[in-house]
């Protein structure tokens, strides 16, 4: 994908000044440059690692290994892209994992989301520290100290209204699948609980938050979600298997089955396809596949959604872990993997479905990888291994442990090279 000249220009220059830095005197417009030189923005002049694909098929092969009926994940960046998949799509047919076959994305929604609202902020509709009383006066009642921004970033301090909903996985998921709700519902369920900071005091993830992203949304257009995600997003960049269906409870099109893990040991899988998602919206209710995603992602990162201002406050990024390896900035994530690469985006789950979708930096690598399970640990953790397999390559501390998982006896039952969407 060819980066807007802006940010052509950015990279440019900042090549040439790190270049000067590191050069003798006499020879500084000589430009030969030996080693890799990194700019301040992460943007390496070293070719990027080759994807490790018998890694990646090593970590899709964990995750079916830990529970997970099906794996995929597409990678671009470079030549063609590449797709691999390992297990079943729909546990009834038997019908393999389809790197073509549409999912419930779950989170990753939060990063379409935060490119709607930002969008709307570059135009001036509303502020990213006006306070949400501003534009949806009565709603919170401390709404005046809570800013847009505080929702983007998880720092508002409101509960999220799901622990207690699916604090019983099954019971939980069962007494909302076919239940449609307001926006205004999900905010009464998450108010009835303390708030869990000061607004502005810490991170703390809350699909409150992006639930109210959304009311901000139809608040400052006057229109549904679906259109604008539809407008300003999905249209622009040919999404053709990007939707958000809500209150619709199927997914459509080609897609894959999503089964639920009960808390209870032993217990069968939950067929949970077919849901309102509901109790998601604007948090977490859109469809997708997997070359979308990476579409989106990289289309995001490679500035072509966002003025370079907007992209930056989403980009200013808070650890989340202790470990600082991770971290959040405005509707998107950041992980550190071991290899030294950062790469930013979003993971999800939905009852049935893992997700990760991430770019690099420069938009120009990107990966979406999902596992047709939830409430299911384990599997995500091995689903994640995608990330190292891929943008690490060989220098990746999980490629070692795919490798070795190669003992499986099981063969992948599906092992893709990128058949296109029809
Ligand atoms: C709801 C429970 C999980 C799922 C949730 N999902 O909050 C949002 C999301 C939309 O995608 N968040 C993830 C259920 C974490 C993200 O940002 O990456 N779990 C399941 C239970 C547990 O029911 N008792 O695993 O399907």
């Amino acid at each position: 994908m060819r980066l807007p000249a802006h940010r052509r220009l950015t990279i440019g220059a900042a090549l040439l000044a790190a270049v000067a830095a590191v050069a003798p005197a006499a020879t500084a417009h000589a430009a030969v440059v030996t080693g890799p030189v990194v700019t301040p923005a992460g943007v390496s002049a070293a070719p990027p690692p080759r994807p490790d694909l018998d890694a990646l098929v090593g970590a899709l092969r964990n995750t079916t290994a830990a529970g997970a009926p099906g794996a995929v994940a597409r990678f671009t960046g470079g030549g063609r892209p590449v797709a691999r998949a390992v297990g079943v799509r729909d546990r009834a047919s038997g019908a393999a994992m389809d790197p073509r076959a549409r999912f419930r994305i779950g989170s990753v929604t939060k990063t379409f989301s935060a490119v709607v609202l930002l969008q709307l902020a570059a135009e001036g509709r509303l502020g990213l520290d006006d306070p949400v009383e501003r534009h949806l006066p009565g709603l919170l009642p401390d709404g005046d100290r809570i800013t847009v921004r505080h929702l983007l970033s998880h720092r508002s301090g409101l509960a999220d209204y799901t622990d207690a909903m699916f604090e019983h996985t099954v019971p939980g998921f069962e007494a909302v699948r076919n239940r449609v709700f307001t926006p205004r519902e999900l905010v009464g369920l998450s108010l009835r609980e303390p708030r869990t900071t000061q607004p502005g005091a810490a991170y703390a993830y809350s699909n409150t938050n992006f639930v109210i992203v959304g009311m901000l949304i139809e608040k400052a257009t006057g229109k549904g979600l679906a259109q604008e995600y539809e407008r300003r997003i999905i249209k622009p960049l040919g999404l053709d298997h990007t939707a958000y269906v809500h209150p619709a409870a199927s997914v459509p099109g080609r897609h894959v089955r999503g089964y639920l893990h009960p808390d209870g040991a032993g217990a069968p899988l939950v067929d949970s396809t077919e849901q309102t998602a509901s109790w998601a919206q604007a948090a977490g209710a859109m469809i997708s596949d997997p070359a979308d995603l990476t579409t989106f992602m990289s289309a995001l990162l490679g500035g072509r959604l966002l003025p370079p201002r907007m992209l930056d406050a989403m980009l200013a990024m808070s650890p989340t872990d202790t470990a600082g390896t991770r971290f959040y900035g405005l509707g998107l994530r950041r992980y550190d993997l071991t290899c030294g690469v950062q790469v930013y985006g979003h993971t999800g789950t939905v009852q049935g479905y893992y997700t990760y979708a991430f770019a690099t930096r420069d938009g120009r690598r990107a990966l979406a990888a999902m596992a047709n399970t939830s409430n299911r640990g384990g599997a995500n953790t091995a689903l994640g291994g995608s990330l190292e397999a891929v943008f690490c390559g060989g220098k990746s501390a999980s490629a070692a442990v795919g490798r070795g998982f190669g003992a499986t006896p099981r063969p992948a039952p599906a092992d893709a090279d990128l058949p296109e969407r029809g």
